[in-house]
């Protein structure tokens, strides 16, 4: 075994603890004092047994109060609540999904943006029926584009990307009448049923959840991560580095911040400009520092390999250090606190998007036209603040890993050709990968997603379980905050074979990967549905009966139910460790942990116990190699 040892959780919290000490002498308010504010949470809202769908109320189921005035019962609003949870994420990832088509429709030979993956345009385009002989590209991008947009309203059939998943679950998707149609229209549609005087059926609410998920997962976001690659570059493996030592105290810091990569891959052009790389080296500054922090950090790590200052708890974090000249955000995932808190420091909190705009920001309105103006004008306002830094507040933890990340579908298709002794796979297919998992060489595989949540200590779930995982032969895929957490802890670093089991030790040094793979943000968790849907297809097998399991044990947005709900209805067992607000309804809990098994062969389990939940998720996948004779 090497030097390889991995970053604790304790050294985060140190770590974290001489930050907060930074922001105590300059009045800084941070999310661990508001939790202490809010702890402990209204037991109504946390089982999910108030309602305010109307103004009647609010109402709130009790013993003694079984029923809302309505008469609705507790299954009924919980339920609903749950409908509406499922709904804003739904609509949050396929509005960023619809922005992407929106990006691709501007693109241009001399436009800001340009088609980087004509091959997967392509490709795309012949999936979709389209004529691509003789057709300029931006021609193709720009026909795809408008197609795209329009499954968000087309007023009959079903989502254009159902027919890449395996005949089998399309079959229980239409069974089941859970094939999403328009994105726009099962939003609407959830909104629709959950309004006063709808639907109050646990079963019929559940159904139209996962009908809601669907349209994310296999319509907003798949667009938002195929566009995306097609104009930004399908990821491959690439060298980067995790956690907040990736600021440089010599360089002009910025950090970027949500989950557009439009925005984010223009400031890093901007950045890489030799004219402002010399205009930042005039006010006293080495260079230009561009890291991230959330999902469009993922994005520009996967695609070029700019570091990860850190994951949704720490995005505070990154002003305390003193040295952020501007964080520049985008939409989703954005602390409010951040306004307040850069005003007491020398930082620059720049909004960018119409849709998140906030207190205490300057907003530079960005645009697909403006683009280029926009990003050059937010480095160079970031540069100019270099000057404004109080030495006296600097303080940037000494605290990094390296990690190769970049894992697209492609990507592991690639890399796992070497690993069999059998010849290449020219055709690539993932069959050295099922060959892997037949002969046990990998026990199964976990896909750890989702966010950060003062309910668990943070990033402990994650990487708790990531570690007994790898060590007992079962790869890892992860995206969003999960996979932040994985390369701060060093799990992403090819050196941490050394801490797995045999057979997936043999794997890495055979194929040259990490035993955590990075498959990028969430809405980049279709790209893990398409890897599932593959691995059933070049088996023979359903995607239920495949040896893996999804897991978001530190999950918070309301967008992370929606994908619990497209993973589950895929037919991926999930396993969360925190509760979506259903325990108040024992209809609604049976039906998601157990009763939808026999809609869409899978269901939720929600642990709070980490050590139970990762044996729960071993257990599964020993099941289901059983059950297949593996
Ligand atoms: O979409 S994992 S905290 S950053 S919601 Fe947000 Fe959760 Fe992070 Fe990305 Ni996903």
């Amino acid at each position: 075994m090497g030097n390889f040892k991995l970053t604790t959780v304790e050294e985060f919290e140190a770590a974290t603890a001489r930050l907060l000490e930074t922001g105590a002498k300059v009045g800084a308010d941070a999310w661990q004092f508001r939790v202490k504010n809010q702890t402990p949470h209204c037991k109504f809202g946390e089982t999910g047994v108030c309602c305010k769908i109307c103004a009647m109320g609010p109402c709130r189921i009790t013993p003694k109060a079984p029923k809302g005035i309505c008469g609705c019962d507790v299954h009924g609003i919980v339920g609903r609540n749950y409908l509406k949870f499922t709904a804003g994420g739904s609509a949050t990832h396929s509005d960023h999904g619809r922005e992407i088509c929106h990006t691709l429709y501007e693109s241009a030979a001399d436009g800001n943006y340009k088609v980087k993956d004509p091959e997967k345009l392509l490709r795309i385009a012949k999936e979709w029926g389209v004529e691509t002989e003789g057709k300029d590209i931006y021609d193709l991008a720009h026909e795809i584009a408008e197609m795209g947009m329009m499954e968000y309203g087309k007023p009959f059939g079903t989502q254009r990307f159902l027919k890449r998943a395996p005949k089998h679950t399309q079959e229980i998707w239409e069974r089941e009448e859970i094939a999403p149609r328009a994105i726009d229209r099962e939003v609407s549609c959830s909104l629709h049923m959950a309004h006063m005087g709808c639907s109050s059926k646990p079963e019929a609410l559940i159904r139209q959840s996962f009908r809601a998920g669907l349209s994310d997962g296999w319509g907003g976001s798949m667009m938002g991560t195929e566009f995306s690659d097609v104009l930004f570059g399908t990821p491959k493996p690439v060298d980067t580095e995790a956690n907040l030592g990736v600021m440089e105290v010599e360089n002009v810091n910025i950090v970027v911040h949500g989950h557009d990569p439009s925005l984010s891959e223009m400031i890093c052009e901007y950045a890489d400009d030799p004219e402002l790389i010399a205009y930042a080296k005039s006010k006293g500054a080495k260079g230009i520092t561009v890291s991230g922090v959330c999902c469009t950090s993922n994005e520009v790590a996967m695609r070029r390999g700019i570091p990860m200052a850190g994951n949704f708890l720490q995005q505070e974090n990154v002003v305390l250090t003193g040295a952020c000249e501007a964080i520049v955000v985008d939409v989703q995932c954005i602390f409010p606190a951040l306004g307040p808190l850069s005003k007491c420091f020398h930082t620059k909190f720049i909004t960018t998007s119409p849709i998140a705009q906030m207190p205490d920001s300057e907003f530079i309105r960005f645009n697909a036209h403006t683009a280029g103006e926009n990003a050059k004008a937010i480095v160079k306002a970031a540069i100019d603040n270099f000057e404004n830094r109080n030495p006296d507040l600097i303080y940037i933890p000494d605290m990094k890993q390296k990690a190769t990340v970049g894992y697209s579908v492609e990507a592991i298709v690639k890399v796992l050709d070497g690993v069999t002794n059998s010849q290449v796979d020219e055709t690539g297919t993932t069959k050295p990968l099922l060959e892997c998992i037949t002969s046990g060489v990998l026990r199964g595989a976990v896909a750890m997603v989702g966010c950060n949540n003062p309910k668990i200590r943070p990033d402990l779930a994650h990487i708790e379980l990531m570690k007994k995982l790898i060590a007992n032969d079962i790869v890892v895929i992860a995206s969003g905050c999960a996979a932040q957490a994985a390369a701060k802890a060093g799990l992403m670093d090819k050196a941490a074979k050394d801490i797995c089991g045999a057979g997936l030790k043999r794997v890495c040094e055979l194929a040259d990967i990490p035993p955590v793979l990075h498959m990028g943000s969430c809405v980049d968790i279709s790209r893990m549905m398409i890897l599932a849907s593959e691995l059933a297809k070049d088996s023979g097998l359903n995607i239920s009966q495949l040896p893996v399991v999804g897991c978001a044990p530190e999950w918070m947005s309301e967008k992370a139910v929606s994908i619990g709900n497209y993973v589950v209805s895929t037919g991926i067992d999930t396993f969360l460790g925190v509760d979506p607000y259903v325990s108040g309804s024992s209809e609604v809990a049976e039906l998601l942990t157990s009763g939808v098994r026999e809609w869409v062969e899978a269901a939720y389990t929600v642990e709070k116990d980490i050590d139970k939940l990762v044996d729960a998720m071993i257990d599964r996948i020993e099941e289901k190699r059983a059950a297949l004779g593996i």
